[in-house]
């Protein structure tokens, strides 16, 4: 065990940077503080990453960056963006594949026309895509773009979540901002999180994967659940115990205890295979790894 840092209440919050936007109606920014909750500076890691062969995998697709597991009207199928080509190019080569559990291409040119697509949200029959500068809004059955929000000085949008009310979210890792989605109308919703990337709603919660740390944003404050990974987190994904589970783009995959400690399931950065933003199925127990430059995704059964 490393250093560990206890604070909580306004006595011990820790003064920082980071801003927040909690009020969107009045477009409202204070500073906040942060609460390391727990003490996980250099937690154990478990010796042997314990991931195990996959179940399947598919070779093949564009750059894959993300995969969601989406409960379409024909039942549980995955949807896979495809940067195809670089992650910052605006060169309308991109899109969505629709992918079968089993690992089946359904359809590789499922939703066309985008240019660097990465996170994913769905909302009623709605999927809003990260697709650099713009938050895409298109409609599933339609298969089409309905409609785009340009982001003001966004760099590189990267995941998306929405909550129960279709509020969405999404991250940019080159600024360090979360932005949000309300009523039609894009708003910074948090500042100052250097290397956001992971999103995911919890209840009135917004958990954040930035760099080494995950968060928890909750009533004004930020909130450390965990701290350690070796490199820079990518995808967040809840377990159905308790906990998360987070992939680091460069090819590490760790489960997340209820208290915040890490396990590394997964250390891929010697062959380098990438780990991109995870999928779970938490009905499933199934993990959906897109492999990114090594063009492929793969399924764990946990
Ligand atoms: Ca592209």
């Amino acid at each position: 065990m490393g250093e560990c840092i206890t604070t909580g209440g306004a006595a011990g919050g820790v003064s920082s940077g980071y801003t927040v936007s909690n009020d969107q109606r009045k477009n409202f920014m204070k500073p906040f503080k942060i609460i390391l909750a727990f003490c996980l500076a250099s937690q154990a890691l478990a010796e042997t990453p314990s991931l195990g062969a996959p179940e399947w995998q598919v070779e093949g697709l564009r750059t894959p960056e993300s995969v969601l597991v989406w409960q379409s009207p024909e039942g549980k199928q995955l949807l896979v963006s495809e940067i195809e080509g670089d992650s910052t190019a605006a060169d309308g080569q991109g899109g969505i594949a629709l992918l079968s559990t089993e690992g089946d291409i359904k359809d590789q040119n499922f939703i066309r026309g985008l240019n660097a697509p990465k996170g994913m949200a769905v909302v009623g029959s709605t999927l809003y895509v990260a697709d650099i500068t713009e938050l895409v809004a298109i409609d599933l059955a339609a298969r089409k773009r309905i409609a785009s929000y340009p982001v003001e000085g966004a760099v590189f949008l990267n995941d998306v979540a929405a909550d129960a009310e279709g509020t969405v979210y999404v991250s940019d890792t080159r600024t360090g901002r979360v932005h949000v989605l309300v009523d039609g109308v894009i708003s910074t919703f948090l500042s100052g999180v250097p290397n956001a990337n992971g999103l995911l709603v919890e209840g009135d919660s917004l958990v954040i994967a930035a760099g080494d740390t995950l968060y928890r944003f909750h009533d004004g404050e930020l909130e450390v659940i965990a701290k350690g990974f070796a490199e820079k987190a990518d995808g967040v994904e809840p377990l159905a115990e308790g906990g998360y589970l987070v992939s680091c783009w460069a090819g590490l995959v760790y489960r997340v205890d209820g208290a915040g400690a890490l396990t590394l399931l997964r250390d891929s950065r010697e062959p380098q295979v990438n780990t991109a933003d995870i999928g779970y199925d938490p009905a499933t127990n199934r993990l959906y790894i897109p492999t990114f430059l090594s063009n492929g995704v793969q399924a764990y059964r946990l």
